[in-house]
């Protein structure tokens, strides 16, 4: 396998689903939709859509497009509603984190944040919108046209059961980026920053933080892939994994730029212990997704170059 083409083709296929679904209204909210597609045209790795479609082709077949040929991104319309979806959920959060109330950051992906850019009303107004649309998009989902077209390409005969799939995909993106998950890391990371918080907290903020949106992708991808109940949950313990190695992998990487006192990973446990970790982490969510009846090669590099990447 050539893995760098192969990571190209995928970074580029999610590219073009997410695009889809940019808005494109016109009227007198163009300036908060502007600041939408800013930030989300920006570039980014495109991770948590990527790794949402590899998990769905660990359980359903075919990935071929009508004339057989192997396709980038299974063509259920379904899934590319998540897609869209958590990448907009994902955008929300870094451009209300980039706020001034926040990080205050005025500097992403190369180029200005989203606040610095439209300012701090439309930075705020964008992330809301996105958070928001994100939720429209995938309850869209539901619409009979696009169940039956799912179930159709799956081979799937039973409608009603992939709507309760889809109930589920959808509430648990709600649980993972709300109090439960995303949001509740940050508040513990913004209303605890620079105070002598213990390791049992640093790791809740990893947990929630980083890895909640991680998980969401890959148990969405396996629930609406078809994957039964115990296989979402060994999907959920992976993504945990990937999103805890992710995170003190990010902790190496900023170590020499980290705010004077931030407390992370390697606080507690330094460098080679963090590197170790990052390591057993890796090897532990690589053998989880070996585990099932399918393979995906592509997948399993993918985990092993996110914990081992340079930026
Ligand atoms: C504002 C509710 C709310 C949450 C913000 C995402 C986030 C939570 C904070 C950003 C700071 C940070 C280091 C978060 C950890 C997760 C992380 C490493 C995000 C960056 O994700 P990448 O690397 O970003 O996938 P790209 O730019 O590639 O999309």
């Amino acid at each position: 396998m050539d893995f760098e083409k192969e990571l190209q083709m995928a970074t580029a296929a999610a590219e073009e689903t997410i695009e889809n679904f940019l808005p494109t209204e016109v009227s007198f909210q163009k300036p908060v939709t502007d600041a939408m597609n800013y930030s989300v045209l920006s570039g980014g790795k495109r991770i948590r859509p990527i790794l949402m479609a590899e998990t769905y082709k660990l359980f359903a077949l075919p990935w071929e497009d009508e004339k057989g040929r192997t396709v980038q991104i299974p063509q259920n319309p379904v899934l590319h509603r998540f897609m869209a979806g958590i990448e907009f959920i994902h955008n929300y959060s870094l451009v209300h984190d980039d706020l001034p109330a926040m990080d205050n950051d005025d500097m992403r992906r190369g180029q200005e944040t989203t606040h610095k850019k439209f300012g701090e009303a439309l930075g705020i107004l964008a992330g809301d919108a996105l958070l928001n649309y994100a939720f429209e998009m995938m309850a869209k989902g539901f619409e009979t046209d696009r169940i039956c077209e799912a179930c159709m390409l799956l081979g799937r005969t039973n409608e009603a059961e992939y709507m309760k799939r889809v109930a589920w995909a959808l509430s648990l993106t709600a649980e993972k980026a709300g109090i439960h998950g995303m949001i509740g890391g940050q508040t513990a990371d913004v209303c605890d920053e620079g105070k002598d918080i213990g390791k049992d907290e640093l790791l809740f903020i990893y947990e929630n933080k980083t890895a909640a949106l991680i998980e969401a992708a890959m148990m969405d991808g396996a629930i609406l892939g078809g994957a039964s109940e115990e296989d979402v949950k060994k999907i959920g313990e992976a993504a945990g994994k990937i999103g805890h190695a992710f995170q003190i992998r990010d902790d190496l990487l900023d170590e020499k730029t980290e705010k004077p006192g931030k407390v992370t990973f390697l606080t507690f446990e330094g460098a080679e212990k963090a590197e170790a970790r990052v390591a057993s982490l890796t090897e532990e969510a690589i053998a989880i997704l070996s585990s099932f009846e399918r393979s995906n090669d592509f997948l399993l590099e993918l985990t092993y170059r996110l914990m081992s990447r340079e930026k």
